[in-house]
């Protein structure tokens, strides 16, 4: 069987299909790899160690709002230093800022506004201002060495705000001078940074690390007594059992929820630390602290922009139009439209008369 039409000359079109179905494909590949070299991430995050002011002193500003709440409601002092505390009242009631004086405990808050008054009366406040409706007040609270490592509790004395969530915590380090650091225990099970580094000068060593909560669940800030051992989330209760942890201590279960970890250092080395709520270490919320010794250059891991959705969706769009034009472009050039009528010789295509 013999074509008589004359054949004719790809037009400028059909010429460029091939180099543009060439390109599209090779657009399914260079979009992960711009992807990929646009999003090479960077290595982590280390937490490094400043000195413990000796007798610096640090302002912190505190909301009052009609919530009623103070924001925020937990404040890191340093011990051996002062305080101010800048308080703002931003609402429309009276509110105070009654710090009790009695450390490490926790107030009541079914008490009747008359019971909390007593208890003031009775044990005394750190501080005790009220402030009126849009104005503002200053206090100075004196963290001295026997504030050291403790929890103070505030709270506003008028009626039925404590007991509506109206209250904080005051942290404070360790007495003596020391290395502060920070960490944070976020809702993916993480700390983040989840490397920290000492360089003391001297051992032992007062180390407090400021622990905020950027999640809601609750943690613990725990870390091995011994240097150069790795726990395992199969072994650690055991082995806390016969090793007590140089600090454990229990993260606020609210979003900005601090507490100070603090604790002596004995000698250079790596200690690991963890979160000891089931499941948590497990799911990988650990880390360490690197105390006299170099952190070793993080690898960075490789890019997973590959999996990103939008790099996939584009791939495999492009990948569906540059199969689909080949297709079309195979197929019309393998079969062209037929001629109207003229060819009985493919009368045998057309489908029966009914
Ligand atoms: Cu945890």
């Amino acid at each position: 069987m013999t074509d008589e039409r004359p054949r004719r000359y790809p037009g400028p079109w059909r010429r460029a299909l091939p180099w543009f179905v060439a390109a599209v494909l090779l657009g399914t590949i260079a979009l992960p790899v711009a992807a990929a070299v646009r999003a090479v991430p960077s290595a982590p995050p280390v937490g490094i160690a400043r000195p413990a002011a000796t007798s610096g002193n640090s302002t912190v500003t505190v909301n009052m709002t009609d919530t009623p709440r103070f924001v925020p409601a937990y404040l890191a002092g340093v011990s051996n230093s002062t305080l101010t505390v800048h308080l703002v009242n931003v609402g429309q009631y009276d509110h105070t800022f009654t710090v009790a004086r009695q450390p490490d405990i926790t107030l009541n808050t079914s008490w009747t506004p008359a019971e909390l008054d007593q208890y003031f009366a009775v044990n005394g406040s750190l501080a005790n201002v009220s402030v009126a409706p849009g104005t503002s007040a200053w206090t100075n609270l004196s963290l001295n060495g026997s504030t050291g490592g403790d929890r103070f509790e505030f709270v506003s004395l008028v009626p039925f705000q404590f007991q509506a969530g109206m209250y904080g915590f005051l942290n404070v380090t360790s007495s003596g001078p020391g290395l502060l650091l920070s960490d944070n225990a976020t809702n993916a099970l993480q700390f983040v940074p989840n490397v920290l580094s000492a360089t003391p000068a001297h051992y032992p060593v007062s180390i407090n690390v400021l622990v905020t909560n950027t999640g809601t669940f609750g943690h613990t800030f725990t870390m091995a007594a011994q240097s150069n051992y790795t726990l395992s989330p199969a072994n650690f209760t055991d082995y806390f059992a016969s090793h007590p942890p140089l600090i454990s201590v229990d993260i606020p279960a609210v979003a900005g929820g601090t507490v100070w970890a603090n604790f002596t250092v004995p000698a250079a080395g790596v200690y690991q630390y963890i979160c000891e709520v089931p499941g948590h270490f497990a799911s990988g919320m650990t880390g360490e602290l690197y105390v006299g010794v170099a952190v070793p250059p993080a690898p960075v891991p490789p890019s997973t922009a590959i999996v990103e959705t939008w790099v996939l969706i584009g791939s495999g769009a492009l990948l569906a139009i540059g199969v689909l034009v080949a297709v079309m472009a195979s197929f019309t050039g393998r079969f062209p439209r037929r001629p109207k009528g003229e060819h009985p010789e493919h009368a045998a295509w057309d489908p029966p008369a009914p």
